[in-house]
């Protein structure tokens, strides 16, 4: 089956253009200058750079990409750096350790504020404990914590020691928890006794426990690889407790010295691994190392949210166990010196109101959010944010899925005040950074459309054998030169690397695994995974296009789409559709669906017309926020549900089962 979306003409015919407010771009981080340099130079650019940063021993002129075994490449590798000491000490020793770091709200609206001065003081000590249990250069470090201060301290205190961490989720289960202890042979679990998610204390503790309860693969208990457990008290929860093996973080960090010298490590040392949930299969350890890594996300945070440490509040609302959480709630904003807020909680608790609640508090100024969390505010309607004073805000960012154009000219209009900048930045787990987005006070804005390679990232969009195509034309999207934040490979499986993401179009082109579609001006639009696109009567198409025609229907506040095998078809379009409040009592069921099926016809063509809709009242989301279509499939076409265990919520999937049989 193909997998490009290329035959529907027109399927996206977003016409709005948004150019950036003038006072914005007169004190804008970003110039257009900035691609020229980068293009004149390549390499000469990212050491610029990279150079940024503080480097224990800097790197040769010469040594700034060895590209010599691809696709494994090596950045800066005659340098030394440590990751940790860039994230605090520099800041300090350059008067800077008076600056809030982080702005902590915990869910129950209990709060802390940390100083660069004070982040640093804490993780010296933790840096101190974790070595005092035997973690050192190359160990691996499980973190399984909420998204509490001690999650960024322990984070970094793991880096400053020149070892690897591995983030799991809260949300993960007993059985993906072990999964990843031995996948990395982690030596060391960093956990809590719980956190607050929805109002309520959600044990952790207790699924290490079971985790490391498990059999491994053979049948055998006890053979797993995990020394320690230290355990932060939060959730103030029950827990069961292992002499010997179980240590609490606050008696131990109270014993340990406070000074910590760090040291120099090889900028291709392993920082992280980060599991990412492939459809099937086992999950891939994607491996990131230090100096090009670090180079990257802290390039593109200060370019693409056009940060003035000095001034502003930044927000990244993700979690630390997902990539943004990594790049973009520690790595890029703690090396740029940024005051940012963090929050333990899910956005509607206590109340709806709650993110706005937290702008307000701390008066931020560029909030970073994912597309499902804009639909679901849309979907509560406008009233709740606008109880809040939003006024600080001036750039506002959109990761994880394409963002639907109604959903991005909302959080411009409710959110944004009808003025700021959004920049749609597309990336992954394996790249590390950001890689496609509008530069804030350049570029100008069209909603939906992710635009342009940042400034030194080269891609394509391709046809199956590998062929750019045309303006107007859909295809795959391809990276064609290497960058520093790229992932090093597979963690324990080179092979799987190369094959997942180097072999399509040979070992030097990167395929992401996303359709796109290039416009007459050669902006970027991204169209969803590959494995979203649907087959239907030998037309391609693509949910995501779908799903936006419905979100522009003013009845609709989220949509998903899949491919249900049919008989005539080969495929047909399912949407599974959730309609706004405002709407509810004025649509009927029996009215909203023909409506909606004329709609998309008339928007995008008879072929794309739904075979069947279904009203529901959640869609089946990561924690991420993706949307899982493949379970929406089973649903579809009438089979068994197949695993959920990545669900933030896993009992939505039996709501949804209900409502279709
Ligand atoms: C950062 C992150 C990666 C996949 C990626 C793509 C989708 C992310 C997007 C986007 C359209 C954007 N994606 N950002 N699609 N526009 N701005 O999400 O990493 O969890 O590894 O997911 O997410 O499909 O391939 P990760």
């Amino acid at each position: 089956m193909g997998t490009s979306p290329d035959s529907i003409d027109n399927l996206l015919h977003e016409s709005r253009r948004f150019s950036p407010p003038p006072e914005f771009v007169e004190n804008a981080v970003a110039t257009a200058e900035l691609y020229e340099r980068a293009a004149a130079d390549r390499l000469g650019f990212w050491a610029e750079q990279a150079r940024e940063l503080h480097w224990h021993t800097p790197f040769s002129d010469d040594r700034v990409l060895d590209w010599s075994n691809p696709p494994f490449a090596r950045w800066f590798d005659d340098g030394e750096i440590n990751v940790a000491y860039n994230c605090l000490d520099r800041h300090v020793e350059a008067g800077r350790g008076d600056r809030v770091a982080l702005h902590w709200e915990g869910e129950p609206g209990d709060s802390r504020s940390l100083t660069y001065a004070e982040l640093t003081a804490e993780v010296k000590k933790a840096a101190n404990l974790l070595a005092g249990l035997g973690v050192g250069q190359g160990d691996r470090v499980a973190i399984y914590l909420p998204l509490i201060p001690e999650a960024v301290i322990a984070m970094l205190a793991v880096a400053r020691l020149g070892a690897v961490h591995s983030v799991v989720f809260g949300g993960f289960s007993a059985e993906s928890l072990r999964a990843r202890i031995d996948d990395a042979d982690a030596k060391l679990v960093i956990t809590a006794d719980g956190g607050y998610r929805k109002g309520k204390v959600s044990p952790l503790k207790p699924a290490v426990d079971a985790a490391l309860a498990l059999p491994d693969a053979d049948g055998a208990t006890g053979t797993h690889t995990v020394e320690r457990v230290l355990v932060v008290k939060r959730g103030e929860n029950e827990i069961d407790w292992t002499p010997g093996r179980d240590l609490w973080w606050h008696e131990e960090i109270a014993t340990v010295d406070a000074e910590h010298i760090a040291q120099a490590f090889p900028a291709e040392s392993p920082l992280f691994i980060l599991y990412t949930s492939g459809t099937t299969g086992k999950p891939k350890g994607i491996l990131h190392t230090s100096g090009g890594y670090l180079t990257q996300a802290a390039y593109t945070h200060r370019t693409l949210f056009d940060l003035h440490p000095e001034t502003d509040v930044y927000w990244s609302t993700a979690d630390v166990g997902w990539i943004t959480g990594h790049s973009y709630v520690v790595y890029g904003p703690l090396a740029n010196g940024a005051t940012e807020v963090i929050y333990e909680g899910t956005p509607e608790s206590p109340h709806p109101g709650r993110w706005w609640e937290i702008v307000e508090k701390y008066k931020v100024t560029i909030l970073y959010a994912a597309p499902t969390a804009i639909r679901t505010f849309m979907k509560l309607g406008r009233q709740i944010p606008q109880r809040f004073d939003l006024s600080s805000l001036r750039l506002l960012g959109s990761v994880g899925e394409p963002i639907n154009p109604e959903a991005w000219v909302w959080y411009r209009d409710v959110i944004g005040d009808g003025i700021t900048p959004i920049v749609d930045t597309w990336w992954q787990t394996e790249t590390g950074a950001i890689m496609i987005s509008a530069l804030p006070g350049v570029t100008i804005l069209k909603p939906g459309s992710a635009q342009v390679p940042v400034p030194g990232i080269s891609v394509d969009v391709v046809d199956e054998q590998g062929v750019s195509v045309g303006a107007d034309q859909g295809g795959l999207l391809v990276v064609t030169e290497p960058w520093p934040s790229m992932a090093r490979g597979i963690w324990g499986d080179p092979d799987r690397f190369i094959d997942t993401y180097w072999s399509r179009f040979g070992p030097t082109v990167y395929f992401a695994g996303d359709g796109a579609r290039r416009d007459k001006d050669g902006d970027i639009w991204l169209l969803g995974r590959v494995d979203d696109v649907m087959n239907v009567s030998g037309h391609r198409l693509s949910t995501a296009e779908i799903e936006s025609s419905l979100v522009a229907n003013p009845m609709v506040a989220e949509a998903a789409v899949v491919g249900a095998s049919d008989e005539t078809t080969g495929q047909a379009v399912v949407a599974f559709v959730i309609i706004k409040q405002s709407h509810l009592e004025a649509a009927s069921a029996e009215d909203a669906i023909p409506q909606l099926r004329k709609h998309v016809a008339d928007q995008i063509g008879p072929i794309a017309r739904p075979r069947d809709i279904y009203l529901v009242t959640e869609l089946p989301k990561t924690r991420s926020g993706k949307i899982m279509r493949r379970l929406l499939r089973d649903v579809a076409e009438g089979r068994e549900v197949g695993d959920t265990t990545t669900l933030a919520d896993t009992t939505v999937m039996q709501v949804i089962a209900t409502t279709v049989r």
